[in-house]
């Protein structure tokens, strides 16, 4: 069987390469160039686990190669960015209805067309399905089309590829039971069928649930910091309750996927989705409570200290070091990371600011410090804002020697009990 994966990112390229592995002639193909070239060479433009193992053997034995222009094949996969329309913020499927299009002289009698990039409900129904229809085709006739969202986390892509339940939405029966029988090739977990519009609805519900839960945990810390209760106990605790689940707090929401596809059911029923939007709004609100945050442990800090007014007039006197800048931990992906947003809000209030991260590449108009050791000397804060294993293994009551003032500010809530009870007032743990 030949496929062919359109967008060779996250998604694309794992889901080719398992393709690939497992008997399929695969050609990936991508708009970028460089990325292609990358990847005909054996190279690749993400980190991801296991992935460039699995690329080399595949390019070495001829089973994928990549190219900018598709070519006939058997069955079509559509793994393309849907960002948010910035003004009423619905799906944008601008990308999704060009690599439709970008098939059309290719596309044969009996050709499975499946789209796994993340859709707003009736996406494939109203809009994508009649691109083919208009030039002819009669979908689950001659042409078979469904709508199989991926539901994969960033860090576990292979293993979740090949194990996690999948959904597929035809477009008629005939078209979902097509599509099942190209995944059953490398699936392992169960797949289930369905219509494309409940596929649709129910992807973006699974990323709406986990936000709307996030915000519930964020709110909760928030009032818990007002009436001086430790939030993360609560959580604790409450989460003994076997049927309660409180996820975990932090310094908001980031990533391609939680960040965005509540919106595209907002989008469609603005009056109704009141939960939905108001979770969107304190998720994206995070990022100025941890920079308020800051500000107040700053000013308590050096309150008293005779430098103060000094300090106060002029922040960069106080030199901050962010941990972490991507939008979660062991990931490279800096996509609507709320790490930079807090970075950007505590360079423009002035203060002497670096940052480190083991994963992520240099990002311009940031100072990123290769050297961790050079990173925190003669720190006043830390500010740990990504949970890369990288800084669960570090040792911070050494790290606190080498800083000019021993404060952490954990919004990850990685540092142990240990840690805190070592350095009872010294040091602050979680202060949000
Ligand atoms: N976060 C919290 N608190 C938590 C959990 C996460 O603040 O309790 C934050 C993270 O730090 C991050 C953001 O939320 O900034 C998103 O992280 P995530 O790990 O929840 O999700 P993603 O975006 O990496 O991947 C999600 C997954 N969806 C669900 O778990 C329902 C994944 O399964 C999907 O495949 C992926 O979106 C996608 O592509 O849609």
């Amino acid at each position: 069987m030949k496929i062919c994966v359109i967008g060779q990112g996250y998604i694309g390229l794992p889901t080719a390469l398992l393709f690939a592995k497992n008997g399929c002639e695969v050609l990936g193909v991508d708009v970028n160039e460089e990325v292609v070239n990358k990847l005909n060479n054996g190279t690749i433009h993400i980190a991801e686990e296991g992935l460039l193992e699995i690329l080399q053997m595949a390019i070495s034995n001829g089973s994928y190669r990549a190219s900018t222009v598709v070519e006939e094949a058997d069955v079509f996969i559509i793994t393309v960015p849907t960002p948010a329309n910035i003004l009423d913020l619905s799906c944008d499927l601008s990308y999704v209805e060009d690599a439709s299009k970008s098939i059309l002289p290719v596309l044969n009698e009996g050709n499975i067309v499946i789209v796994e990039s993340t859709i707003a409900p009736m996406s494939s129904d109203e809009f994508i399905a009649p691109i083919f229809e208009e030039v002819g085709f009669t979908i689950g006739e001659d042409l078979y089309f469904a709508h199989c969202p991926e539901r994969v986390l960033p860090g576990q892509i292979i293993e979740e590829l090949i194990h996690n339940d999948r959904i597929v939405g035809g477009l008629t029966d005939v078209c979902a039971d097509k599509a099942i029988d190209v995944y059953r090739i490398f699936v392992k977990g169960e797949i289930f069928k369905t219509e494309a519009k409940t596929a649709e609805m129910s992807k973006c519900m699974e990323n709406t649930f986990r936000d709307v839960n996030i915000a519930l945990a964020n709110e909760l810390i928030k009032i818990c910091n007002k009436i001086d209760v430790n939030g993360l106990e609560v959580i604790k605790l409450a989460n003994k309750h076997p049927r309660v689940n409180l996820h975990s707090p932090g310094p908001g929401v980031g990533g391609h996927c939680l960040a965005i596809d509540p919106y595209f059911i907002y989008s469609l029923a603005p009056d109704t989705a009141k939960i939905i939007k108001h979770s969107r709004d304190t998720n994206n609100l995070m990022p100025d409570f941890v920079f308020n945050a800051v500000n107040k442990i700053i000013s308590k800090e050096f309150k008293g200290n005779e430098n103060f007014s000094k300090i106060e007039g002029d922040k960069k006197n106080i030199k901050i070091t962010i941990l972490g800048l991507s939008y979660k931990g062991n990931t490279d992906d800096i996509r609507e990371s709320p790490a930079l947003k807090i970075y950007k809000l505590l360079e423009n209030e002035g203060y002497n600011l670096v940052s480190y991260d083991p994963h992520v590449k240099a990002i311009d108009g940031f100072k990123k410090i290769d050297s961790f050791d050079e990173a925190i000397f003669k720190a006043n804060l830390i500010l740990i804002l990504t949970d890369h294993n990288e800084f669960k293994d570090l040792n911070f009551i050494d790290i606190a020697k080498y800083m000019e003032t021993p404060i952490i500010f954990d919004t990850k809530n990685i540092l142990d009990d240990d840690f805190t009870k070592h350095l009872n007032n010294d040091l602050v743990k979680d202060r949000n």
